[in-house]
């Protein structure tokens, strides 16, 4: 007993800090041993880290490489046909049973369009009656038509095609939002004429952009907001002050860049080109704008910078302007920009306690606001997307953000009782998250982001939040007569809209969500913000061929022939 009690005080005294002062050398000894002990500790994490880093690279890599083998083998068996408009196959089953459902959920909004809002521009389901929302446009009609060909729902496209060439008319004496129609109806006719190959649609969008040139016509380039569909007479709405808003004037590049491209004509793409070149010459150094910018100096005014309502979809054409550019040097100042802004929204991010949701600022002035919108979460696809861009470790550093930003969204939703996301959301000290304004209009911003993440990092986790939220939509907005939002996502009660871009986008993207990436592959297609997928065609040099033939005159076949496929025709 003695010796034991000895022999443990002798342990005792290798603890006692008097023992190694004593001792110099096995003092050094013992520091020794811990510096090494840290670094194998530190190293093993970096290492764990960065295996982790490999294996969501290889399984992207993976995913690329089965999309490739698909196609070659959907090549080998169908020569003259393509994999958009039929018939898709997964070897996942459940990939195939989901996209069946999707789909099943568009025959139904369409149907119940076609039964009770037919032309109009969007269905009021529960009065089940249709309303002109954007002038009488068509919109859901308009905005549903590349849905409709990639589903391989090629009756209802002919059938919504004949009503685009017979009865689809612009001259409205209305105000229109040059911003909802460029990105709806030129977009959306554009995105069925690159599918199609139907000489129609171009001819509709040339139509329909030629009447919103003028708004361009202001002494800085920068576009008013508004203009008579008929008359051709542009102004900003009265609530701006006279500012055009940033999102409105800069979201229209992709789909005027198509459209001189397709039809040879550089006008469209000379105006929107020129915004953006504006808005460098005094681009600050985050690359942060605010919301609201005076059309004749150019200048931004004081206001909220944001990327939610109003100034998101300002970044989002930075990148793909980029990519639709095919990257060359004559678009490199869209992609400085976009980094330069990426840079501005790393300052914005902030986490919550307790759970670390990394979430996305507003800020006034030189104060950030704990507020962010559903809209502002297309940002994580955004980010996904552009992250490649970069070098590596700029690279995983951004994509991991872009993971970080759709755990919050996809959380937006599941904190709800409804598992629908709120409008906006509120971040405050201590809590996570809470619902500011709690309605919910069908949006897509959280599928679009999980659809880039699932085919740039192959985990299907995300295919399952998508098919989660697919599901809350499917209990809580599904009604005998189409679909329709929430005016409440904590107490389920129902609004009276079916949202065009419900059509367009939502369930677009969901069905690509369980597609193979071949499906409107990135490598071919940038998508514009309504989810219409425009055909990245050839843009080298300077000057950027938009069309002119080698003697100056302009081309009057389109640059895009997809599918080689017949005037209107679609797939068999
Ligand atoms: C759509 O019209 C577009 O995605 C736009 O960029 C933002 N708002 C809606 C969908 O929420």
């Amino acid at each position: 007993m003695a010796r034991s009690r000895a022999s443990s005080s002798s342990w005792w005294r290798y603890l006692h800090p008097s023992y190694y002062l004593k001792r110099p050398k096995r003092l050094a000894l013992l520091f020794v041993v811990f510096v090494f002990a840290s670094f194998a500790f530190w190293d093993r994490q970096t290492l764990v880290r960065e295996h982790e880093a490999e294996i969501s690279k290889l399984n992207g890599e993976l995913n690329r490489l089965q999309d490739q083998l698909r196609k070659v083998e959907d090549r080998l068996e169908n020569p003259d046909e393509h994999s958009v408009g039929h018939d898709v196959v997964d070897i996942d089953p459940t990939n195939n049973e989901r996209r069946e459902k999707v789909k099943e959920a568009m025959i139904h909004a369409w149907s119940s369009y076609k039964k009770y809002a037919w032309g109009q521009d969007e269905l009021q389901p529960q009065s089940k009656s249709g309303i002109n929302s954007f002038g009488g446009l068509g919109a859901t009609l308009v905005d549903s038509l590349d849905t409709l060909y990639i589903m391989g729902l090629h009756d209802e496209f002919q059938e919504a095609r004949e009503w685009v060439a017979d009865s689809l008319d612009f001259n409205k004496d209305y105000e229109a939002s040059v911003f909802e129609t460029t990105i709806r109806v030129v977009g959306g006719l554009l995105s069925a004429y690159d599918l199609s190959g139907d000489d129609i649609f171009l001819e509709k969008a040339k139509d329909i952009a030629d009447r919103l040139l003028p708004a361009w016509d202001t002494s800085s380039g920068i576009p008013y907001n508004r203009i008579n569909l008929a008359h051709g007479r542009a102004h900003n709405p009265g609530w701006t002050g006279g500012d055009s808003i940033l999102a409105d004037s800069g979201t229209e590049q992709l789909e005027f860049i198509a459209l001189s491209q397709r039809t040879g004509d550089p006008k469209y793409q000379e105006k929107v080109e020129n915004v953006i070149r504006q808005l460098q010459k005094t681009f600050p150094s985050d690359g942060l704008l605010p919301i609201y910018i005076n059309p004749h100096s150019g200048t931004s005014s004081y206001s909220t910078i944001t990327f939610g309502a109003m100034g998101d979809s300002f970044y989002e054409y930075l990148l793909k302007a980029w990519i639709q550019g095919n990257k060359t040097e004559a678009v490199k100042h869209y992609r400085q920009m976009w980094e330069t802004s990426m840079e501005g929204l790393l300052s914005l991010i902030r986490k919550t306690t307790p759970s670390s949701f990394s979430y996305i600022c507003e800020k006034n002035g030189d104060s950030l606001s704990d507020k962010m919108d559903e809209l502002a979460c297309f940002a994580p696809g955004m980010l996904a997307l552009g992250s490649s861009g970069y070098g590596p470790d700029k690279a995983e550093k951004i994509l991991s953000l872009a993971k970080e930003l759709a755990w919050t969204c996809y959380n937006f939703y599941q904190s709800t009782p409804t598992k629908l996301a709120g409008e906006n959301y509120f971040f405050h000290a201590g809590q996570d998250m809470s619902v500011g304004t709690s309605w919910n209009i069908l949006r897509p911003e959280t599928v679009e982001s999980l659809v880039y993440l699932w085919r740039l990092t192959g985990n299907k986790t995300y295919q399952d939040w998508g098919w989660n939220i697919f599901q809350a939509f499917e209990k809580n907005s599904r009604i005998e007569s189409g679909y329709v939002g929430l005016k409440d996502v904590n107490t389920g009660v129902k609004d009276n809209m079916m949202q065009s871009f419900f059509l367009a986008e939502t369930l677009k993207y969901l069905y690509l969500l369980f597609s193979p990436p071949s499906v409107i592959s990135f490598d071919e297609w940038v998508f514009n913000t309504e989810a219409h997928p425009l055909r990245i065609v050839p843009r080298t040099g300077k000057d950027e061929g938009v069309g002119r033939a080698a003697s100056g005159k302009l081309t009057t076949k389109p640059l895009v022939r997809p599918f080689g496929r017949k005037q209107g025709k679609i797939g068999a």
